[in-house]
Protein backbone atom coordinates (compact mmCIF):
# COMPACT_ATOMS: atom_id res chain seq x y z
CA UNK A 1 0.00 0.00 0.00
CA UNK A 2 2.64 2.65 0.76
CA UNK A 3 4.51 1.43 -1.79
CA UNK A 4 1.97 2.08 -4.43
CA UNK A 5 1.29 5.57 -2.48
CA UNK A 6 5.18 5.99 -3.11
CA UNK A 7 4.83 5.13 -6.69
CA UNK A 8 2.17 7.45 -7.84
CA UNK A 9 3.26 10.01 -5.58
CA UNK A 10 0.54 10.79 -3.51
CA UNK A 11 1.68 14.70 -2.45
CA UNK A 12 -0.31 16.00 -5.54
CA UNK A 13 -3.51 14.72 -4.24
CA UNK A 14 -3.44 16.84 -1.37
CA UNK A 15 -2.34 20.19 -3.03
CA UNK A 16 -4.88 19.24 -5.79
CA UNK A 17 -7.84 17.90 -3.78
CA UNK A 18 -6.72 18.47 -0.06
CA UNK A 19 -7.08 16.42 3.44
CA UNK A 20 -10.37 14.53 2.27
CA UNK A 21 -8.55 13.27 -0.56
CA UNK A 22 -5.47 12.21 1.64
CA UNK A 23 -7.65 10.26 4.33
CA UNK A 24 -9.61 8.30 1.64
CA UNK A 25 -6.05 7.36 -0.49
CA UNK A 26 -4.62 6.13 3.27
CA UNK A 27 -7.48 4.09 4.20
CA UNK A 28 -7.63 1.50 1.57
CA UNK A 29 -8.51 2.38 -2.04
CA UNK A 30 -10.67 -0.18 -4.89
CA UNK A 31 -8.15 -1.42 -6.98
CA UNK A 32 -10.65 -1.66 -9.80
CA UNK A 33 -13.42 0.67 -9.98
CA UNK A 34 -16.53 0.05 -12.58
CA UNK A 35 -18.44 2.83 -13.82
CA UNK A 36 -21.74 3.08 -15.99
CA UNK A 37 -21.43 6.75 -16.95
CA UNK A 38 -25.12 7.94 -17.52
CA UNK A 39 -26.49 10.64 -17.80
CA UNK A 40 -25.21 12.89 -20.41
CA UNK A 41 -28.68 13.01 -22.55
CA UNK A 42 -30.52 14.18 -20.09
CA UNK A 43 -28.11 16.73 -18.74
CA UNK A 44 -27.76 18.37 -22.40
CA UNK A 45 -31.89 18.14 -22.38
CA UNK A 46 -32.01 20.03 -19.24
CA UNK A 47 -29.99 22.77 -21.15
CA UNK A 48 -31.80 22.48 -24.30
CA UNK A 49 -28.71 21.30 -26.22
CA UNK A 50 -28.41 18.75 -28.21
CA UNK A 51 -27.40 15.10 -26.40
CA UNK A 52 -24.08 14.94 -28.35
CA UNK A 53 -22.74 18.34 -25.69
CA UNK A 54 -23.64 16.09 -23.33
CA UNK A 55 -21.39 13.52 -24.88
CA UNK A 56 -18.75 15.59 -24.83
CA UNK A 57 -18.68 17.21 -21.85
CA UNK A 58 -18.97 13.42 -20.49
CA UNK A 59 -15.48 13.31 -22.12
CA UNK A 60 -13.58 16.04 -20.08
CA UNK A 61 -15.41 14.05 -16.86
CA UNK A 62 -13.35 11.04 -17.65
CA UNK A 63 -10.15 13.19 -18.04
CA UNK A 64 -11.14 14.55 -14.49
CA UNK A 65 -12.21 11.18 -12.85
CA UNK A 66 -9.12 9.36 -14.80
CA UNK A 67 -6.65 11.40 -13.16
CA UNK A 68 -7.74 11.58 -9.62
CA UNK A 69 -8.51 7.68 -9.49
CA UNK A 70 -5.05 7.61 -10.70
CA UNK A 71 -3.44 9.87 -8.12
CA UNK A 72 -5.65 7.71 -5.25
CA UNK A 73 -4.20 4.84 -6.42
CA UNK A 74 -6.86 2.78 -8.55
CA UNK A 75 -5.08 0.29 -10.13
CA UNK A 76 -8.27 -0.49 -12.72
CA UNK A 77 -10.80 1.81 -14.04
CA UNK A 78 -12.91 0.14 -16.48
CA UNK A 79 -15.57 2.97 -18.14
CA UNK A 80 -18.58 1.98 -20.11
CA UNK A 81 -18.62 3.98 -22.90
CA UNK A 82 -20.37 2.17 -25.46
CA UNK A 83 -22.86 -0.77 -24.89
CA UNK A 84 -23.54 -2.94 -27.67
CA UNK A 85 -27.08 -1.83 -27.52
CA UNK A 86 -26.38 1.46 -28.35
CA UNK A 87 -26.23 0.85 -32.26
CA UNK A 88 -30.35 1.40 -31.79
CA UNK A 89 -29.70 5.32 -31.60
CA UNK A 90 -29.72 7.50 -34.05
CA UNK A 91 -26.99 7.43 -36.73
CA UNK A 92 -26.08 10.39 -36.41
CA UNK A 93 -25.41 10.26 -32.53
CA UNK A 94 -23.46 6.75 -33.14
CA UNK A 95 -21.19 8.44 -36.03
CA UNK A 96 -20.90 11.68 -33.31
CA UNK A 97 -19.80 8.99 -30.28
CA UNK A 98 -17.48 7.29 -32.60
CA UNK A 99 -15.58 9.94 -32.88
CA UNK A 100 -15.10 10.60 -29.30
CA UNK A 101 -12.20 8.26 -28.23
CA UNK A 102 -10.26 9.72 -31.53
CA UNK A 103 -11.19 12.71 -29.83
CA UNK A 104 -10.45 12.37 -26.54
CA UNK A 105 -6.80 10.51 -27.08
CA UNK A 106 -5.45 13.27 -29.66
CA UNK A 107 -6.15 15.90 -26.62
CA UNK A 108 -5.69 13.64 -23.52
CA UNK A 109 -2.89 11.01 -24.96
CA UNK A 110 0.20 13.10 -23.94
CA UNK A 111 -1.67 13.91 -20.57
CA UNK A 112 -2.14 10.07 -19.95
CA UNK A 113 1.69 9.28 -20.80
CA UNK A 114 2.58 11.84 -18.50
CA UNK A 115 0.38 9.84 -15.87
CA UNK A 116 2.09 6.58 -16.46
CA UNK A 117 -1.45 5.56 -17.19
CA UNK A 118 -2.14 2.39 -19.49
CA UNK A 119 -4.99 2.43 -22.02
CA UNK A 120 -7.08 -0.90 -22.93
CA UNK A 121 -9.81 -1.62 -24.38
CA UNK A 122 -12.75 -4.43 -24.26
CA UNK A 123 -15.30 -4.98 -26.22
CA UNK A 124 -16.19 -6.61 -29.95
CA UNK A 125 -14.08 -4.85 -32.59
CA UNK A 126 -15.75 -5.99 -35.95
CA UNK A 127 -18.26 -3.87 -36.25
CA UNK A 128 -16.46 -0.35 -34.85
CA UNK A 129 -15.01 2.00 -37.27
CA UNK A 130 -11.35 1.53 -38.66
CA UNK A 131 -10.52 5.15 -37.57
CA UNK A 132 -12.14 4.79 -33.80
CA UNK A 133 -10.08 0.95 -34.07
CA UNK A 134 -7.03 3.23 -35.15
CA UNK A 135 -6.95 6.19 -32.33
CA UNK A 136 -7.58 3.10 -29.64
CA UNK A 137 -4.81 1.23 -31.29
CA UNK A 138 -2.20 3.76 -30.89
CA UNK A 139 -3.41 4.70 -27.82
CA UNK A 140 -2.84 1.13 -26.72
CA UNK A 141 0.65 1.43 -27.82
CA UNK A 142 2.08 4.33 -27.11
CA UNK A 143 0.97 3.55 -23.75
CA UNK A 144 2.01 -0.27 -23.64
CA UNK A 145 4.79 0.32 -21.28
CA UNK A 146 3.11 2.49 -18.73
CA UNK A 147 2.55 0.68 -15.23
CA UNK A 148 0.31 3.15 -13.87
CA UNK A 149 -3.29 2.89 -13.28
CA UNK A 150 -5.36 0.86 -16.42
CA UNK A 151 -7.60 2.96 -18.15
CA UNK A 152 -9.89 0.20 -19.62
CA UNK A 153 -12.61 1.45 -22.23
CA UNK A 154 -15.86 -0.27 -22.43
CA UNK A 155 -16.86 0.02 -26.06
CA UNK A 156 -19.32 -2.69 -27.76
CA UNK A 157 -19.48 -4.59 -25.16
CA UNK A 158 -22.30 -6.41 -23.94
CA UNK A 159 -21.78 -8.99 -20.83
CA UNK A 160 -24.37 -11.90 -21.73
CA UNK A 161 -22.46 -11.94 -25.14
CA UNK A 162 -19.46 -12.04 -23.59
CA UNK A 163 -20.79 -14.84 -21.42
CA UNK A 164 -22.48 -17.02 -24.92
CA UNK A 165 -19.40 -16.53 -26.70
CA UNK A 166 -17.64 -18.27 -23.56
CA UNK A 167 -20.01 -21.11 -23.62
CA UNK A 168 -19.71 -21.60 -27.43
CA UNK A 169 -15.38 -21.60 -26.85
CA UNK A 170 -16.29 -24.56 -24.06
CA UNK A 171 -18.96 -26.28 -26.13
CA UNK A 172 -16.47 -26.33 -28.93
CA UNK A 173 -13.82 -27.95 -26.74
CA UNK A 174 -16.38 -30.62 -25.48
CA UNK A 175 -16.87 -31.46 -29.04
CA UNK A 176 -13.71 -31.75 -30.01
CA UNK A 177 -13.10 -34.69 -27.10
CA UNK A 178 -10.67 -32.13 -25.52
CA UNK A 179 -13.02 -31.70 -22.50
CA UNK A 180 -15.36 -33.42 -20.43
CA UNK A 181 -18.49 -31.14 -19.34
CA UNK A 182 -17.92 -31.94 -15.54
CA UNK A 183 -14.43 -30.73 -15.96
CA UNK A 184 -16.01 -26.96 -16.23
CA UNK A 185 -15.19 -24.78 -13.76
CA UNK A 186 -15.66 -21.45 -12.46
CA UNK A 187 -11.90 -20.26 -13.36
CA UNK A 188 -12.50 -21.66 -16.86
CA UNK A 189 -15.08 -19.08 -17.79
CA UNK A 190 -13.73 -16.29 -15.96
CA UNK A 191 -10.52 -17.09 -17.85
CA UNK A 192 -12.19 -16.59 -21.12
CA UNK A 193 -14.44 -13.41 -20.57
CA UNK A 194 -12.65 -10.51 -22.14
CA UNK A 195 -11.52 -9.44 -18.34
CA UNK A 196 -9.36 -11.95 -17.71
CA UNK A 197 -6.09 -10.43 -17.17
CA UNK A 198 -8.16 -7.98 -15.07
CA UNK A 199 -8.79 -8.49 -11.26
CA UNK A 200 -12.71 -8.65 -10.19
CA UNK A 201 -14.46 -4.95 -10.11
CA UNK A 202 -14.58 -3.93 -6.21
CA UNK A 203 -16.69 -1.23 -6.54
CA UNK A 204 -19.37 -0.15 -9.69
CA UNK A 205 -20.89 3.62 -10.14
CA UNK A 206 -23.47 4.13 -12.33
CA UNK A 207 -24.85 7.56 -12.37
CA UNK A 208 -27.87 9.82 -13.25
CA UNK A 209 -30.23 7.90 -10.93
CA UNK A 210 -30.47 4.13 -13.02
CA UNK A 211 -30.47 1.55 -10.31
CA UNK A 212 -29.68 -1.28 -13.05
CA UNK A 213 -26.45 -3.28 -14.15
CA UNK A 214 -27.66 -2.92 -17.83
CA UNK A 215 -25.83 -6.16 -19.56
CA UNK A 216 -22.50 -4.52 -17.86
CA UNK A 217 -19.97 -7.36 -16.62
CA UNK A 218 -22.46 -9.45 -15.27
CA UNK A 219 -20.62 -12.26 -14.21
CA UNK A 220 -17.86 -9.62 -12.93
CA UNK A 221 -19.72 -7.86 -10.83
CA UNK A 222 -20.84 -11.36 -8.69
CA UNK A 223 -19.19 -9.80 -5.26
CA UNK A 224 -18.87 -6.00 -6.56
CA UNK A 225 -20.02 -3.38 -4.04
CA UNK A 226 -22.73 -1.46 -5.65
CA UNK A 227 -23.35 2.42 -5.30
CA UNK A 228 -25.59 4.62 -7.39
CA UNK A 229 -25.89 8.39 -7.51
CA UNK A 230 -28.53 10.34 -9.11
CA UNK A 231 -25.35 12.99 -9.95
CA UNK A 232 -25.47 12.91 -13.90
CA UNK A 233 -22.38 12.19 -15.59
CA UNK A 234 -21.08 15.45 -17.26
CA UNK A 235 -21.67 16.66 -13.37
CA UNK A 236 -19.88 14.08 -11.42
CA UNK A 237 -16.92 15.88 -10.08
CA UNK A 238 -13.85 14.84 -8.22
CA UNK A 239 -16.22 14.98 -5.00
CA UNK A 240 -18.42 12.38 -5.82
CA UNK A 241 -15.80 10.05 -6.77
CA UNK A 242 -14.15 10.55 -3.19
CA UNK A 243 -17.75 10.34 -1.45
CA UNK A 244 -17.71 6.57 -3.26
CA UNK A 245 -14.79 5.99 -2.07
CA UNK A 246 -15.54 6.79 1.84
CA UNK A 247 -18.61 5.04 1.30
CA UNK A 248 -16.68 1.47 0.26
CA UNK A 249 -14.47 1.93 2.80
CA UNK A 250 -17.36 2.57 5.32
CA UNK A 251 -19.01 -0.67 4.14
CA UNK A 252 -15.21 -2.44 3.92
CA UNK A 253 -14.50 -1.93 7.63
CA UNK A 254 -17.78 -3.57 8.80
CA UNK A 255 -16.47 -6.67 8.05
CA UNK A 256 -13.01 -5.45 9.80
CA UNK A 257 -10.95 -5.50 6.78
CA UNK A 258 -12.22 -8.87 5.32
CA UNK A 259 -14.88 -9.05 2.52
CA UNK A 260 -18.19 -10.55 3.35
CA UNK A 261 -17.40 -13.70 0.80
CA UNK A 262 -14.26 -14.43 3.07
CA UNK A 263 -16.10 -14.22 6.45
CA UNK A 264 -18.77 -17.01 5.87
C1 LIG B 1 -17.51 8.46 -24.84
C2 LIG B 1 -17.92 10.30 -23.18
C3 LIG B 1 -18.09 9.82 -21.77
C4 LIG B 1 -19.52 9.64 -21.39
C5 LIG B 1 -20.17 8.41 -21.95
C6 LIG B 1 -20.55 8.37 -23.42
C7 LIG B 1 -19.80 9.30 -24.33
C8 LIG B 1 -14.13 8.61 -23.87
C9 LIG B 1 -14.08 7.62 -24.84
C10 LIG B 1 -12.91 6.85 -25.24
C11 LIG B 1 -13.04 5.53 -25.67
C12 LIG B 1 -11.92 4.79 -26.03
C13 LIG B 1 -10.67 5.36 -25.93
C14 LIG B 1 -10.52 6.66 -25.51
C15 LIG B 1 -11.64 7.40 -25.15
C16 LIG B 1 -15.39 7.49 -25.32
C17 LIG B 1 -17.18 6.75 -26.49
C18 LIG B 1 -18.01 7.62 -25.82
C19 LIG B 1 -17.74 5.85 -27.54
F1 LIG B 1 -9.58 4.65 -26.26
N1 LIG B 1 -15.37 9.06 -23.75
N2 LIG B 1 -16.15 8.39 -24.62
N3 LIG B 1 -15.87 6.68 -26.23
N4 LIG B 1 -18.35 9.34 -24.16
Amino acid sequence: MFNKLLKRNIEPVVVEYGERAMAVAGAGVPSHVAIIMDGNGRWAKKRSMPRIAGHHEGMKTVRKITKLASHLGVDVLTLYAFSTENWKRPKMEVDFLMRLPEEFLTSFLPELIEENVRVEMMGYTDNLPAHTLQAIKKAKEATKHNDGLVLNFALNYGSRAEIVDTVKNLAALVQAGELDPSEISEEMITSRLMTSDLPEPDLLIRTSGEVRLSNFMLWQLAYTELWFTDTLWPDFGEDCLLEAFEVYQKRNRRFGGLKGEEVN
